[in-house]
């Protein structure tokens, strides 16, 4: 966006997009996010002198403990492909060169040209704006196979340097290039130089390149000369923190806008180094996970081993259309979904238990109902049973997308494999009502499929059936299963205010504000088809378990499914997945506000502090802030050398000056 007429952007987008739905859905976020920070500032403001000096204690025992951390051993190195979809239709039609070039529709454009980029028009962004921004626009529909194709030449040139890459996206990934460097004795900068080359070569494509000695920073480095372009930071700690120090903290994968406007709005923070100076307000606000993120951010700490492989728990997809209330071409939707899934799950000899429907109304609210059967299904007609039962007890209503997940999946070829499920019939008999143990509604239906699929359980957003930790066979006579994995889990309010979140964050897919007609199926099988891990949020544990719940331990699972709340964002989708991660800290915070509400700020946190202390009469924020004494770097780090283009200084103030 450099050199772009932000102000005239704005103007256009809000002109074109007032009174429509997405526009007051983007007012209703905007709404929420104001609230969240009143709050946020409402608690800081509570915050005594001994609060801070407690947590200032905290945040620098804290901070020891990451630094003790720190892992100057690995050589990481980012790669991520320039204007990828855009870039190859230039390559499939040479006559698209030099043109402002848009790959989408009039209702979302997935990437732009460079050249288009210049007039303010970028991905997920509808076309009809586009156009408004750029005139001569040129329109390209997306070819998923064409991309796929690609990256798959770029996945092999990847092999031969980690053979254990991790891919977030058809476009980028992560290598550990640590072994290379040390074996063909050369440098990360020698590897970036001839893996671009090779890149090049296979593909005809260009791709920027960031080395450093974590995840992390690495992705931020590949950005700094694109395109086609590659920075290097060395393994040294001076390095590092010159790096971080003055970095803006929405660069950061896993800080979105929320986040962002929430630690700037309220603390102050918009650099990385803030993020150590207000260290006690992070420790003292957030939860420690979370805590434990922001200050591993501040030290530019990141994730250095490869993280272990997981199976897949999931597959799906879903489709986005023109809103409408016509049940037969729902349910005719229904049924195209019902094959797609099969075919995705047949091709990779898979059958799963739990069937979950995602809907999305008119009105961009997002429900998910999921349904348990006995035995494993992966047939069309089977899947349809279930899937039209599920959606029937929500008719009537309109709708703009509909999505089919199935999880618990059982490989065919592992016959072994059994399921842990364990009834809790007891619960349900003995308490001879239609209430979980969370006081929340299950319904049962009834199998009608003839065969062994049994009475099955229901799920709906209004109460998800509560884990059980324990295993053990299931019976003839069970009406209801708990689900053996938690994933798909989420807490009620999790999953309604992250959907509503989320689909405020995404918009422009078929909002139909263009009248465009589309039917975009989302690619989740064929796009995440990695069954690695994605960076966003593992910076800090990658072990992190998918049922943790902790923003900070937020994961995406197969690349593309939360850990949290089970929801699907492709990796393409990095502002939504980066306002994800914000939602999962904003709601953490929610219940963290509303516990705290009812007791002294953090009190657990305070509690080895109040053996030794008593508490000093209230503070406002503005002093608290001034008088923060977490301590900043002693003198002014100097930028390290190493950057092949630009010096890092002057990225940074290109930086400053967008934020
Ligand atoms: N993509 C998408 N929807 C988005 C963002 C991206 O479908 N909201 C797709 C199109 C992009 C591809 O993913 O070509 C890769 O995304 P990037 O964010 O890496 O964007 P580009 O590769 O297009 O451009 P850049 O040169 O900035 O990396
Ligand atoms: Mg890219």
């Amino acid at each position: 966006m450099e050199g772009v007429d932000k102000e005239k952007v704005q103007k256009v987008i809000y002109e074109m997009s007032k009174g429509s739905k997405y526009f007051e859905n983007e007012q209703r976020k905007e709404a929420l996010t104001k609230q969240k920070i009143e709050h946020l500032r409402a608690q800081c403001a509570t915050l005594t002198d001994n609060d801070l000096s407690h947590f200032q204690k905290v945040a620098e025992r804290k901070m020891l403990e990451l630094e003790a951390s720190r892992d100057l051993s690995k050589i990481w190195l980012h790669t991520d492909m320039d204007a990828f979809y855009a870039a190859v239709e230039t390559l499939e039609d040479p006559s698209l060169k030099g043109k402002p070039l848009a790959v989408g529709s009039m209702s979302m454009i997935t990437t732009a040209s460079y050249e288009a980029r210049k007039f303010g028009v970028r991905a997920a962004m509808p076309g009809f704006i586009g156009c408004k921004l750029c005139p001569g626009l040129v329109f390209v529909r997306p070819n998923f196979e064409r991309y796929t194709h690609y990256s798959e030449l770029t996945r092999k040139v990847f092999q031969s340097y980690d053979p254990s890459f991790i891919a977030t996206s058809l476009d980028e990934a992560y290598l550990n290039i640590t072994s290379v460097c040390i074996e063909r004795s050369i440098t990360g900068e020698e590897v970036a130089t001839e893996l671009r080359a090779a890149i090049h070569q296979e593909t005809g494509l260009t791709c920027s390149v960031g080395v450093a000695p974590n995840r992390m920073i690495a992705k931020v480095c590949s950005d700094i000369n694109k395109p086609n372009g590659q920075f290097i930071l060395p393994n040294d700690r001076e390095a590092v923190l010159t790096f971080v120090y003055t970095l803006p903290i929405r660069k950061i994968g896993g800080i979105g806008k929320v986040t962002e406007q929430k630690l700037r709005q309220v603390l102050g923070i918009s650099t990385c180094q803030e993020m150590l100076q207000k260290a006690a307000f992070l420790c003292a606000l957030f939860s420690e996970c979370s805590a434990d993120f922001f200050l591993s951010v501040g030290l530019g700490l990141g994730g250095t081993e490869t993280p272990k492989q997981r199976q897949r728990k999931s597959i799906g997809c879903e489709r986005t259309f023109i809103a409408t209330d016509d049940s037969s071409l729902l349910f005719e939707k229904l049924a195209n979904l019902a094959e797609n899934l099969m075919d995705d799950l047949q091709k990779e000899g898979l059958k799963g238990k739990t069937l979950t429907l995602k809907l999305k109304t008119a009105d961009f609210e997002v429900r998910t109902r999921a349904v348990t059967t006995r035995g494993y299904i992966n047939s069309k007609e089977d899947i349809l049973i279930y899937a039209t039962k599920l959606l029937k007890a929500e008719m009537p209503l309109s709708l703009r997308l509909m999505g089919l997940r199935m999880s618990q999946l059982h490989d065919e070829k592992d016959d072994s494999s059994t399921s842990t499920q364990k009834t809790i019939d007891i619960f349900f008999r003995s308490s001879n009502s239609n209430l979980n143990v969370n006081g929340t509604n299950v319904q049962s239906i009834t199998n009608i499929s003839g065969q062994d699929n049994g009475p099955i359980s229901v799920t709906t957003e209004d109460g998800y059936l509560v884990p059980d930790s324990g295993t053990g066979a299931s019976t003839d006579q069970q009406d209801f299963f708990v689900h053996d994995e938690s994933i798909f889990i989420p807490e009620q309010r999790n999953l309604v205010n992250y959907n509503n979140e989320a689909v405020l964050s995404n918009p422009v897919i078929g909002d139909g504000l263009g009248g465009a007609k589309i039917d975009d199926v989302t690619h989740t099988a064929k796009v995440m088809n990695s069954e690695k891990l994605d960076d966003v949020g593992q910076f800090i544990s990658h072990e992190a378990t998918a049922s943790s719940g902790k923003p900070g331990q937020q994961l995406w699972i197969d690349g593309y499914i939360c850990s949290i709340c089970g929801f699907e964002l492709p990796p393409g989708f990095e502002e939504e997945r980066q306002e994800h991660s914000d939602f999962h800290f904003a709601e953490s915070l929610q219940q963290e506000e509303t516990v705290d509400s009812k007791r002294p700020i953090c009190s657990e946190r305070l509690a080895e502090k109040q053996c030794s202390t008593t508490p000093s009469p209230k503070k406002k924020l503005a002093e608290k802030q001034c008088s923060t004494t977490t301590p900043s770097p002693k003198k002014k780090l100097k930028s390290s050398k190493g950057g092949k283009h630009i010096p890092i200084d002057a990225f940074f103030a290109k930086c400053k000056k967008n934020l």
